[in-house]
């Protein structure tokens, strides 16, 4: 049927089939095209008595199956391939048609596609989506940018097939312009890196320095996850560390080679934030931290270098160790959301996006991986004060830090004595006490900039920029 569709999906490899399904479930017609038609056949074979689905082969069909303005949804892998598809079908749209790119695309990237469309009058909308197969399904979060325009006609469809926070409200927002949808779910990312590794943290510690077993920890989680570290991440870890291996009976965790694997976002998370001179340090240590898992050569040629060899501690002092690490693991986490939230704001400033920091936080409360009950407390904070300097100027956060802090400091003290890494614990408190500090040796660097390049330094005392005759008299001169 010519016209009908609402919505159309191009690409339907896992992602875009169960998005595609997930608008059919809620009463639109989808039409679908992917460029090996084999998968649309097998998507109308096994899910047509879903919904309203319209199959097509051609990129004409395809565009023709769609009512006007157009809604077209490209899911294919992100990069090279996603340009393709905008040069195969653009030729075909009309002006106030919308490309909606739910790939995880770089902002940037974004924006250039944005321009060039603009030109022609297609909305191009890069949208955010997070939650994996099981959320492009039953319910993402998703985080579109583009014109306001667009988010008028295609909102009310993304609300509809979006999660649901647990307070009934959609898990989506209209980002701000072009890239900002991209950008927001870039740093969602870089977000999940960090809590993946804060987590990975706790885990090694409670095993290694407080010596639980991967089962003894998954009970540990569980409880955790009925407090304030309530989280997806957290559930799901205690699901990991509880599964046994059927070939071994070993901790499945005990059988998976310790090298952990990216895609890009983290990457970009922290290459952005280098850029606009964001310090995310929680997320980049995370990145990092996979990196160096991944350098099996290198840590072959390292193991017998010198340093302690953890001893499990007592049953008696296990416990009280435990409910540290939860005080690190949370503190560290409100900092690794505070740098997160900083750089979300830098790229707001500098692409001019205006984006609403509590709406994005409020969107991330379903569907997505980072999903937690923590999210709402970072909505209250916006909300209560949209012009936030930093979480950490949030009172609540404050004092929580400020309890956790003791515990935060003692469990780095043991990580070290006991030779257990902590990257992401450490390098968050790291960044607490820079911000909190008086003077920092920041003093010391201009001077040795001003030494070694001239490169002058300001003073405390008077207003202007000075340089020291470092080679002659040691006289100041202003610059
Ligand atoms: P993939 O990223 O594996 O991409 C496969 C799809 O891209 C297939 O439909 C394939 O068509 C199509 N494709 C490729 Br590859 N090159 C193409 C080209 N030159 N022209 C046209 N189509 C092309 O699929 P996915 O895992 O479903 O992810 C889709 C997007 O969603 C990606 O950008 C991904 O980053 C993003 N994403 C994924 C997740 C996740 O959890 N997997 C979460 C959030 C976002 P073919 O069938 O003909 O080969």
């Amino acid at each position: 049927m010519s016209n009908s569709a609402q919505i159309g999906v191009t690409g339907l490899a896992v992602m875009g089939r169960n998005l595609a399904r997930n608008f059919a479930r809620n009463g639109y017609t989808v039409a679908l095209h992917n460029r090996t038609a084999a998968r649309t056949h097998a998507l109308v074979e096994e899910f047509g008595h879903e919904g309203d689905f319209v199959s097509t082969e051609t990129a004409k069909e395809f565009v023709e199956a769609l009512e006007r303005p157009r809604r077209l949804m490209i899911m294919v892998k992100a990069g090279e391939p996603t340009d393709a598809v905008i040069q195969e079908f653009a030729p075909l749209l009309e002006p106030g048609d919308m490309i909606i790119d739910g790939g995880n695309a770089h902002f940037e990237d974004t924006r250039r596609r944005e321009r060039d469309l603009r030109d022609q009058g297609i909305h191009f909308v890069g949208t955010g989506v997070s939650g994996g197969e099981e959320g492009a399904l039953n319910g993402p979060s998703i985080m579109p940018g583009g014109s306001k325009e667009s988010y008028a006609s295609l909102g009310p469809m993304l609300e509809k097939i979006s999660a649901k926070a647990p307070d009934g409200s959609p898990c989506v927002t209209h980002c701000g312009p072009d890239g900002a949808g991209h950008f927001v779910k870039m740093v969602h990312n870089g977000i999940e890196y960090a809590d993946m590794q804060l987590i990975g943290e706790a885990y090694q510690l409670l095993r290694d320095v407080a010596g639980y077993s991967p089962a003894q920890i998954a009970d540990i989680f569980r409880t955790w996850n009925t407090g304030r570290l309530d989280s997806y991440l957290i559930e799901i870890t205690a699901e990991v560390l509880s599964h046994v291996d059927a070939a071994t009976g070993k901790p499945f965790v005990d059988v998976v080679q310790d090298r952990a694997e990216q895609k890009g976002t983290g990457r970009w998370t922290v290459q952005i934030a280098l850029d606009l001179g964001v310090p995310v340090s929680g997320i980049a240590e995370a990145v990092f931290a996979r990196s160096l898992s991944g350098h099996a050569d290198l840590r072959a040629a390292s193991r017998e270098l010198a340093g302690p060899k953890a001893k499990p501690l007592g049953d008696s002092e296990a416990g009280a160790f435990a409910d540290r690490v939860e005080q690190a693991l949370y503190a560290s986490k409100i900092v690794s959301y505070t740098q997160g939230f900083h750089e979300i704001s830098a790229g707001s400033d500098q692409y001019d996006w205006d984006i609403d920091l509590g709406a994005v936080s409020a969107i991330w409360r379903g569907g997505c991986i980072i999903r937690a009950a923590f999210l709402d407390r970072i909505r209250a904070a916006y909300d209560a004060r949209p012009d936030l300097p930093s979480l950490l100027s949030d009172e609540t956060f404050a004092q929580e830090i400020a309890a956790a802090q003791d515990d935060w400091r003692e469990v780095l003290v043991a990580a070290t004595r006991q030779g257990v890494p902590a990257p992401g614990f450490s390098a968050a408190l790291a960044y607490y006490d820079a911000l909190r500090a008086d003077r920092l040796p920041a003093a010391l660097t201009q001077g040795q900039r001003d030494f070694f390049g001239a490169h002058t330094y300001r003073r405390v005392d008077r207003e202007g920029s000075f340089h020291t005759l470092w080679g002659g008299d040691r006289s100041e001169v202003e610059a």
